[in-house]
């Protein structure tokens, strides 16, 4: 039986370069592996402190008196912080009526004013709307947290979803005060949840150990089996927005 040719006899290369050739191979599989996995570190949203305000004040949700098809009111006094969320289609009913989870407003740029149980420093807010604009659903143009104005892009969600945007700074007090404005009368914003400090990307000790673990592995694997496949990178990065569903408004705001 023939000895199976050796790599550098069937790439031509002498001995010396089939070895830098394959080093050169394992930097660039290394460096793949860490942009592969290094940038979990900074989506993971392990170690978030989760504020919840005791209550809130805010101009009153509006609805069929300002042409909408439904109320779009706030009736519990914390649909905003309830952790229950709408979906993209925010005319659905998702057992408590239609439109249920949207606060509404369209003549009125909403203020609203968070109580906490104490002192508090917030570092992110996050405002969950819907944008549907063929039902004139809008996001805000302009986002005033604290007196800290914030310019939202038109389209800093897809239309025809909903989704969370985060707005970041440093608010220390008992109380926060979040303003919406859109300027226009005819355009509704939509919100169906605020939250403070949800998110924080910083990975708990035993995601790091798990991560640089399963590195090290990799690593190994690497070293150990030629060739070894890699898929595509995928993106990783903080959400600056987190749509959740996939369903589509069909009836005007
Ligand atoms: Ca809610
Ligand atoms: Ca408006």
């Amino acid at each position: 039986m023939k000895n199976r040719p050796q790599t550098s006899q069937v790439l031509g290369l002498n001995p010396k370069e089939t070895m830098m050739k394959r080093g050169m191979n394992f930097v660039r599989k290394c460096l793949i592996l860490s942009a592969l996995v290094l940038p979990l570190f900074w989506s993971s949203p392990a170690g978030a402190i989760s504020l919840v305000p005791i209550s809130y004040t805010a101009t009153p949700g509006e609805g069929i008196a300002q042409g909408g098809y439904y109320n779009y009111f706030d009736t519990t006094g914390n649909k905003l912080t309830d952790g229950s969320y709408g979906v993209n289609d925010w005319s659905a009913n998702l057992g408590k009526g239609i439109a249920y989870e949207w606060v509404g407003w369209r003549v009125a740029d909403p203020v609203i004013t968070f109580q906490f149980s104490g002192p508090v420093t917030i570092n992110r807010v996050g405002i969950d709307f819907n944008r549907t604009q063929s039902d004139l659903i809008f996001l805000p143009s302009t986002v005033t947290i604290g007196g800290a104005d914030f310019t939202v892009c038109p389209d800093a969600i897809p239309d025809d979803t909903r989704g969370t945007l985060y707005f970041n700074g440093s608010w220390t007090g008992t109380t926060l005060t979040v303003d919406l404005d859109d300027c226009n009368p005819n355009h509704w914003i939509f919100v169906d949840e605020i939250t403070f400090n949800d998110v924080q990307c910083v990975p708990e000790p035993s995601v790091f150990g798990l991560l640089a673990a399963s590195l090290g592995l990799l690593i190994l694997r690497v070293r150990a089996v030629e060739p070894f496949a890699f898929p595509t990178p995928q993106q990783f990065s903080c959400p600056t927005r987190d749509v959740r569903f996939a369903n589509r408004g069909r009836l005007r705001g």
